[in-house]
């Protein structure tokens, strides 16, 4: 769905960016997602969370070393936008506390 993205960039005020982090080949291909959301002219300004979900699949890597092959300490230091990074299991709510948390004051800025 990468593509038409864009289309709902325009007053988009904070981003949601969900990685799969149980699925390893896609990992490059959601960086480079990742740059060009971070890149998109309408974005600047928006405040940006990137989830690492499915935390609760085994075999998945830990947060360090995804944060690590993203490369997101230089993301983060080169980016517009404010980002913060969580990782989440949507199917067992684990740090689905904090995900509300940053909702609520991305959307209360
Ligand atoms: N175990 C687990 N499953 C999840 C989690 N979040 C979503 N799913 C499951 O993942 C499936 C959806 O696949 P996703 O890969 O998230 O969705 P997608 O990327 O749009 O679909 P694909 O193109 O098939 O990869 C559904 O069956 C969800 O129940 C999670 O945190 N843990
Ligand atoms: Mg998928």
């Amino acid at each position: 769905m990468g593509p038409i993205w864009p289309s709902y960039f325009t007053d988009c005020s904070s981003v949601i960016f969900m990685v799969d982090s149980a699925n390893i080949i896609q990992i490059s291909s959601s960086c480079i997602q990742l740059l060009s959301v971070l890149s998109a002219e309408p974005l600047h300004k928006a405040s940006v969370l990137v989830l690492f979900n499915k935390r609760d699949l085994p075999c998945t890597m830990s947060l360090v070393e995804m944060k690590s092959l993203f490369r997101m300490d230089d993301i983060i230091a080169c980016a517009s936008q404010p980002i913060t990074t969580l990782e989440l299991s949507a199917r067992s709510g684990q740090g689905l506390q904090e995900v509300l948390s940053w909702l609520d004051s991305a959307v209360g800025e």
